[in-house]
This record gives C-alpha cells, sequence and structure tokens, in this order.
C-alpha cells in the first residue's frame, strides 16, 4: 500500500483558510487505495519547523503531495507596506527547504491555485521538481501510478515537471465520489478559526475577464453531481457548522447548474442556522435565481461588479452594464440578500472623476457594502498580461515601470504586479477617496496606506477580521463591516 502525506504549508491564522483541495486529493487518493495522512501547518503556524521534523522523524510516507494554494495576496496596498508585497511565495519557499531536508525531492509533488499561476517559478524557487497544473482529482493517483510502475509521468496532461514542458489544464471530468469533509481536515477548527468552511460545486470557469487567471489556472470545467454536493454539506452541518461558502469560481456560473444546486440545498430543509455565501458574476442573474439562493440560506454574495464605466468594463472584458449591476443588487435586496459590489480602479483610462462617478452610482444604489479596491493585480495567466500595453513593461527597468504605472519588485508578473494609471497619484489617491465618501464610510470600504486597518478591503491580518474571529462571528466578514460604525 502506497503512503501519501497531504502537506498545507498556509501560515496565515488571521483569517485560517481549510485546504479544502486536500479533502478533495485524500477522498480521490483513497478511493485507488493509498493511505493517506495530513500535515497542515496553518494550527501550528508558529512553530511550523519543529513540526515538520517532528512529522518526519516519526512517519515514512512514500510520497507527498503540497498544496499552494496562494501565491501573492492580490492587494495592491500590500505593495511596500507589509512583508514581502503580500507574497506567500517566501513562506512557500521557507516550507520547502525544511521538507526537502526531511524528504526526497523526487517523490514530492506541488500544486494548488497559487502553484498553478506561476508553476515554473515555484519550481524553481522552492527547489521542488513535480507539480500539477490545475484540478487534481483523478491527474495526482495517475502519477503515482506512473511512480509506482516505474515511469515518468511526463505527457499526462497537469503534470509539470522542472525543466520540461507540460501540456497546462488538464481536462477533468468530475470525480465521482461524495468528498470525506469528517475524517480528514479538522473543518470545525477552521470554522472556529475562519468563520467558514467551503463547498465546491463546480470546478474552473468559462469567462473571459482580463485580469483573472482562474479560466486558465483552474484547469478544465467540470461539474459535481448535486447529490453528492448535498452529502458533503450534510457532513459540514452535521459538525455544527452554520456558516458555507460556495468555493467555485463564480457561484451563479454555468446559470442552469447553479440554480439545481440551490434548488436541492433549498428542497432540504436545513435549519435556518445555515448561512451560505458566494461570489458571483453580474449577469447571469434573475430573480428565480435569486429566490431559490435565498430558500437554500444564501445570505450574502459578493460581486466582482468592477466598475461602471462602459470603456472600463469592456477593458476588463466584462459583459455586462452599470444597469445591469443595479438590476442585480436591486433583486438580491427585494429578496433579502445582503450585497458586497467590489470596485476595481486603477485601469488605463481612470481618472479620479470616474473613480468619484462610481462611488455616486454605489451611493445612490445603496447595497450593503462597496468595497474598493486600487490597483491591477497582473498574474501572468491572465488576458491582460499578454497584452501589449502590459508586454511593453517587459523591456523597462523597475524605475521606468514605476513611473508609468506598473510596480513590481522582483520578477515581473511572477512576484506581486500591480498596474494604477498614471493618472492617479499614489498614495495621494487614498486620501481623495477617503474625503470624497465621508460620513458614508460605514457602507464603503476604501484603501489606505496601512493595508490592514479597519477600512480595508483585506482579510489577511486586518484588525477588524481579527476582531470578529475573537468574538466568535463567523459567515463572511464582510457581512458585519457596517457594525463596527454603530
Ligand atoms: C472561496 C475563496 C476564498 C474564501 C475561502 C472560504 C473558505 N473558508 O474556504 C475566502 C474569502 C476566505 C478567501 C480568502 C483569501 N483568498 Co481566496 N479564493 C477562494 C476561491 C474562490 C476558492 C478556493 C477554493 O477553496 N477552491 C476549491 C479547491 C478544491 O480548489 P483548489 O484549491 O484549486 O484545489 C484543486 C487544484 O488546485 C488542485 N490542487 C490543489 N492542491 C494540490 C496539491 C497537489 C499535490 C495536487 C496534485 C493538486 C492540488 O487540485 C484541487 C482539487 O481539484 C479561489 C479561486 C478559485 N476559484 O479557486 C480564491 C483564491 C484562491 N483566493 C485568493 C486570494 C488572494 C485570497 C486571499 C489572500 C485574499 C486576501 N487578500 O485576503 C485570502 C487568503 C486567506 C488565507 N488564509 O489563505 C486568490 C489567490 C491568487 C493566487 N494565485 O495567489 C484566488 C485564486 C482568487 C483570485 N482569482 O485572485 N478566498
Amino acid at each position: 500500500m502506497t503512503k501519501i502525506t497531504l502537506v498545507n504549508p498556509n501560515l496565515v491564522k488571521v483569517p485560517a483558510v481549510a485546504p479544502v483541495a486536500l479533502d478533495v486529493l485524500n477522498t480521490a487518493l483513497r478511493s485507488e487505495g493509498h493511505e493517506i495522512d495530513l500535515l497542515d501547518l496553518t494550527p501550528v503556524a508558529d512553530r511550523y519547523e519543529q513540526e515538520i521534523n517532528k512529522y518526519f522523524s516519526k512517519n515514512k510516507p512514500n510520497y507527498v503531495g503540497i498544496t499552494f494554494r496562494n501565491a501573492w495576496d492580490m492587494v495592491f496596498t500590500s505593495f511596500g507596506s507589509v512583508k514581502d508585497d503580500g507574497s506567500f511565495i517566501p513562506s512557500h519557499v521557507a516550507v520547502a527547504r525544511i521538507l526537502l531536508q526531511n524528504f526526497p525531492r523526487d517523490r514530492i509533488i506541488a500544486g494548488g491555485v497559487g502553484f498553478s499561476s506561476i508553476p515554473e517559478y515555484m519550481l524553481q524557487q522552492t527547489g521542488l521538481k513535480y507539480g500539477v497544473v490545475g484540478a487534481g482529482d483523478k491527474v495526482f493517483s495517475r502519477i503515482i501510478d506512473a511512480f509506482e510502475g516505474g515511469k515518468s509521468p511526463r505527457g499526462l496532461e497537469g503534470f509539470v515537471e522542472a525543466g520540461y514542458p507540460y501540456i497546462r489544464s488538464p481536462r477533468e471530468e468530475t470525480l465521482p465520489l461524495v468528498i470525506d469533509r469528517t475524517n480528514f481536515v479538522d473543518n470545525k477548527w477552521y470554522f472556529r478559526n475562519g468563520g467558514l468552511a467551503g463547498l465546491r460545486t463546480s470546478n474552473g470557469c468559462n469567462m473571459k475577464c482580463t485580469y483573472c487567471m482562474e479560466p486558465e489556472v483552474k484547469g478544465g470545467m467540470f461539474l459535481r453531481d448535486v447529490n453528492h454536493v448535498i452529502a458533503e454539506l450534510n457532513q459540514l452541518i452535521e459538525q455544527g457548522i452554520t456558516d458555507v461558502h460556495i468555493i467555485d469560481s463564480e457561484a451563479n456560473i454555468p446559470f442552469r447548474h447553479s440554480k439545481e444546486i440551490k434548488r436541492a440545498i433549498a428542497s432540504r430543509n436545513y435549519p435556518s442556522s445555515l448561512r451560505l455565501w458566494e461570489y458571483a458574476q453580474v449577469l447571469p442573474f434573475d430573480e428565480e435565481y435569486a429566490k431559490l439562493a435565498r430558500k437554500a440560506g444564501v445570505a450574502g454574495i459578493l460581486f466582482s461588479a468592477d466598475h461602471i464605466e462602459p470603456q472600463i468594463l469592456k477593458a476588463f472584458g466584462k459583459w455586462y452594464t452599470a444597469e445591469d449591476i443595479a438590476r442585480t443588487t436591486k433583486i438580491c435586496q427585494d429578496n433579502g440578500i445582503k450585497v458586497m459590489n467590489e470596485f476595481l480602479f486603477g485601469m488605463p483610462g481612470e481618472t479620479e472623476d470616474s473613480i468619484k462617478k462610481s462611488i455616486d452610482f454605489m451611493r445612490e444604489l445603496d447595497p450593503y457594502l462597496t468595497g474598493i479596491t486600487l490597483g491591477i493585480g497582473i498574474t501572468p495567466s491572465s488576458p491582460l498580461s499578454r497584452s501589449p500595453a502590459m508586454l511593453r513593461f517587459k523591456m523597462m527597468n523597475p524605475e521606468a515601470r514605476k513611473r508609468e504605472g506598473l510596480y513590481c519588485n522582483g520578477t515581473l508578473f511572477a512576484d506581486p504586479t500591480y498596474f494604477v494609471s498614471t493618472s492617479l497619484k499614489i498614495p495621494e489617491i487614498y486620501d481623495t477617496i477617503r474625503n470624497y465618501v465621508g460620513s458614508d464610510i460605514y457602507r464603503f470600504m476604501v484603501p489606505t496606506v496601512q493595508n490592514t486597518s479597519k477600512t480595508d478591503n483585506q482579510l489577511i491580518n486586518s484588525s477588524r477580521v481579527e476582531k470578529l474571529i475573537r468574538e466568535g462571528k463567523t459567515g463572511a466578514y464582510w457581512a458585519y463591516y457596517r457594525d463596527q460604525w454603530n
């Protein structure tokens, strides 16, 4: 029997986010007859080195799988203000270093969205040799089979080996299994320390938002069997978990499947304490979806509305208008669903005026919360990073780039890289936004130089989030934003 240890190297505790990927991989690998163990470093983040050494002095697995969920925190105000500009790469490198002191390199396989965003760079930085790009549900056990059969997995879709070309996105079909959410990752601990558990109903995304890497890095799109999703939700509820985040790229895409899932959950008559939270796109959306979602227990939806100006929405690759944002928000409000609309400011063409106009729009529309993020994260697997406007930065030195609005202290598009239109002055624009929001601050999140203040649209080490966790609050933390101003 092959023994595989799955490692979660995420050292961020505020908020603690469960490595759902490892519940998925555990179920998949077990179904193939492997013996699986977990080394979860989040709960022991402050002594991770000792924990890794201790674990490998007692356990001798045949393989190790490590999940790199995040590569960057994707928040521009982290740039220059927090350790490593908000990059997770140095902490992943630190964990990999200790791991490699304990376990042979050629039996470690890496994966995760963070990894898949920059696979070659992650292998190079961590010194690891193998990885998987995209969903690992099926590929992982094929890789193990190949190794066990004395063959190289080279050529398998999604398998990546340092120094070799690879086929990017595995066309994963859905795993015909109920994921075990009870006996592997300590989902109750994560619920206490992060207020949520995750539930995946689909994988991947087929939309074309220009700043987003997900369509490329999540692998092929597949939909999960509704009954399997329900069985998984039952396990979470039985553990006393009341708040569940739909962890699809977008909960309303594809629309028919999303409705099917909501209809199935709504029909179960779960206790009224169950609250679902989700990320969604402005369209597709309709009254029927909102009603089903509310009945299923959806308490809040976070929309990446991004902007209201047609030319900027177009540059973002969006397919809706400001009127659609208003309509979708209104449908949610009428059906008792809390809405957070996020703005992403800083694209070419952005000015103080376009920002002010957008703020006025949301003031009038009055969703529960408007999140303002300034600075576009340029990630290597996104359409934007391949645009001529971004590629020209490759020819420039860091100072010249900065003068033209591109911020990066390391390897372009691999270390944190952000673009902010040069018509906006940093950091003066933060005060401009704060002053313009004025007494409406109780319903607008605004960026600050400090990055983790109670008004920032940032979860990691946020003073606001830390307080809510201490108080035992659960659910999406944005949904408590207004309370702090009472
Ligand atoms: C839901 C979500 C959240 C929720 C989580 C709720 C919860 N408790 O579960 C909340 C809101 C809390 C959140 C927070 C953050 N998030 Co988030 N989040 C997501 C989202 C939408 C889903 C994550 C998820 O669980 N997916 C489901 C699992 C099953 O999929 P998976 O992890 O990809 O795993 C599969 C494969 O990657 C692969 N795989 C994974 N590991 C391994 C290992 C091996 C060995 C193998 C072979 C394969 C493999 O197989 C798995 C199964 O198919 C993703 C985007 C996305 N669509 O994935 C962003 C995303 C991961 N988040 C992101 C970010 C930036 C953050 C924050 C840093 C934001 C912030 N500044 O505060 C924090 C991080 C907090 C922390 N402590 O780490 C970014 C990461 C970007 C990057 N490339 O680095 C993403 C990609 C969003 C984006 N497009 O920017 N997030």
